[in-house]
């Protein structure tokens, strides 16, 4: 039997983080933009899904060329949300409802307005020069060939004195040099900030790209032109885990405090490089995001593979976290193959979101079942979708206002919001939903307060029954032989299955049928499309 440690019984192993995109929430001030009151007023909402923790994309100062992630003051809150006084309030609210309140902390790049990298453009002798990665040209042309994850070169030349800086994103978000000591020194103490103030945690942004190749030299082959491959010089370095270790150092002089990384690499790297960022499992991050299920078309064997892969790569004392979408990716109910029934695919992620053993990160409106919104030209806020369209339209699609009522703009403002309501919401609406048992809404509270009221389903170890064999997914969670097992069904057929032992279990949870009743686990049919949760009696 496992052994198991008092520190295996931390918030943000066996809590669930809803992932509110500020911007999208509620706007309690009219002026079409989410913010922290919004927030506040809807905690209500947040503590009946049953989750334990709340991380707010970015609400710092900002000129917003990158929707807050270019920040200009890493201390002040930005008008457009509320102030330092709403801040307080809504992490006091949180608190006293016993949920956690994790940061999005951009440390990759600041904005090009941000005092520090004013003073480092103004000459190349200032003493924060150094804190941003500035370069001589080669001929006319930038330092090396490094591309900006948005497309084109990285570096932006600054007439004045000459030289390049790096931009692994816009220009506007000039990369630090994490390589400064004074720099290091300087962001530290904005962060200390926020923990000092009683923040429980931060979310990573592009953690793994704060250290680059020392000797600036090219990235490799033809794919470093589209930023593809994992060999790429731009990012990883050993320097990125060595201010990492630091981090968790700072981290860890205080109790019970979370941080959770953002490594964005495509597939097939994705799960290695993410693990990486764990560490020994104890002195990284406490977690990383895997987006290898973002990717995979809806296939049985695609999903068991992703998630035995991701398993495969955690390291011994590592923790796991599940993510079925974000505010860069679509939605999950629009992901490539869901295609028909999506409302039973839908259910079926969810399951698989919050009975796996790792931590389930729901991004807002996923427990409505929220889909992409479409956008003209004109709407689209997001600058990747600016430069792309109409070949690609943008992150904005995965970022529309909550669905709450089948008011005008869905209850979300009383005035035009930043980005159009999608046009199903007077279907999908919170309003809807909640007298709907059968509801995906339903299905995630449902599951939420299995995980609460179940330590298999939290704490439970892993054990894959079927593999995506025949369609089919099947696993035990087992705390103290206490055990739970999951069936999921990725097919429009029927299927016979077969345990082989002669057991009864009680259906804890199923998306097609009644629940509480008992049934024979030897030999049953499992319905199209069906997610089923038994526990043995
Ligand atoms: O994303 C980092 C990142 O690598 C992704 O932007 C990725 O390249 C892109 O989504 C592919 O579509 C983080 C934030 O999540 C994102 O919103 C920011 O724009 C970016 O960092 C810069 O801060």
């Amino acid at each position: 039997m496992t052994n198991y440690f008092q520190s295996d019984f931390v918030w943000w192993k066996h809590g669930v983080v809803y992932h509110i995109y500020t911007k999208s929430f509620y706007d309690s001030n009219g002026d079409g933009v989410g913010d922290l009151q919004g927030i506040i007023q809807k905690l209500d909402y947040i503590t009946s899904l049953g989750v334990d923790a709340i991380w707010l994309s970015p609400i710092y100062e900002s000129p917003m060329h990158d929707s807050g992630y270019d920040v200009s003051d890493y201390r002040a809150i930005d008008s457009v949300f509320g102030s330092i006084s709403d801040f307080k309030e809504l992490l006091f609210e949180c608190h006293l409802r016993g949920i956690k309140l994790i940061m999005d902390m951009i440390m990759n790049h600041t904005s090009s307005e941000h005092p520090w990298f004013k003073e480092s453009k103004s000459s190349k002798t200032n003493i924060k020069r150094n804190w941003y990665i500035w370069k001589a040209g080669k001929k006319d042309s930038p330092p090396n060939n490094w591309q900006s994850a948005f497309g084109g070169t990285a570096w932006q030349y600054d007439e004045q004195t000459q030289e390049y800086y790096l931009h692994s994103f816009l220009k506007e978000q000039p990369d630090l040099n994490w390589r400064d000591k004074h720099l290091r020194k300087a962001f530290f103490k904005e962060i200390k900030y926020w923990l000092d103030l009683g923040v429980d945690g931060f979310r990573l942004d592009a953690i793994n790209m704060i250290g680059k190749d020392k000797l600036f030299r090219d990235n490799p082959g033809f794919l470093s032109m589209l930023n593809l491959g994992n060999k790429l010089l731009s990012r990883n370095a050993p320097r990125s885990h060595k201010i990492v270790r630091k981090l968790r150092e700072l981290i860890d002089s205080y109790d019970d405090k979370m941080i959770v990384g953002e490594i964005f690499a495509p597939p097939p790297g994705s799960p290695e490089k993410a693990a990486s960022y764990l560490g020994d499992g104890m002195n990284q991050l406490h977690m990383a995001f895997d987006f290898s299920l973002i990717f995979r078309r809806w296939n049985a064997k695609r999903y068991y593979e992703a998630i035995e892969n991701w398993y495969n790569q955690i390291p011994k004392n590592g923790w796991p976290s599940f993510v079925l979408s974000n505010h860069d990716l679509f939605r999950s109910k629009n992901r490539l193959g869901v295609g028909n029934n999506k409302e039973e695919k839908a259910k079926i992620m969810a399951i698989i979101l919050l009975t796996l053993k790792g931590t389930p990160f729901v991004y807002y409106g996923e427990e409505l079942g929220m889909e992409n919104v479409k956008l003209t030209k004109n709407q689209i806020v997001d600058p990747l979708g600016k430069k792309y369209w109409p070949l690609f339209a943008g992150r904005d699609m995965a970022r529309s206002p909550m669905q709450w009522t089948d008011d005008r703009y869905a209850g979300f403002s009383t005035n035009e919001p930043w980005l159009p309501v999608h046009k199903n919401f007077k279907e999908i609406n919170l309003k809807n939903l909640e007298v709907d048992c059968d509801s995906i809404l339903n299905v995630f509270k449902n599951l939420i307060a299995l995980r609460k009221e179940y330590p298999s389903l939290s704490m439970g170890d892993w054990k894959p029954i079927i593999k995506g064999d025949n369609g089919l997914i099947s696993y035990y969670r087992i705390f103290k032989n206490r055990k739970i097992q999951v069936i999921l069904n990725f097919t429009g057929q029927k299927k016979v299955y077969k345990n082989g032992t002669e057991v009864f279990w009680t259906v804890l949870l199923s998306t097609m049928r009644s629940e509480y009743i008992e049934i024979d686990s030897k030999n049953f049919e499992i319905l199209p499309y069906e997610g089923i949760i038994l526990k043995l009696l």
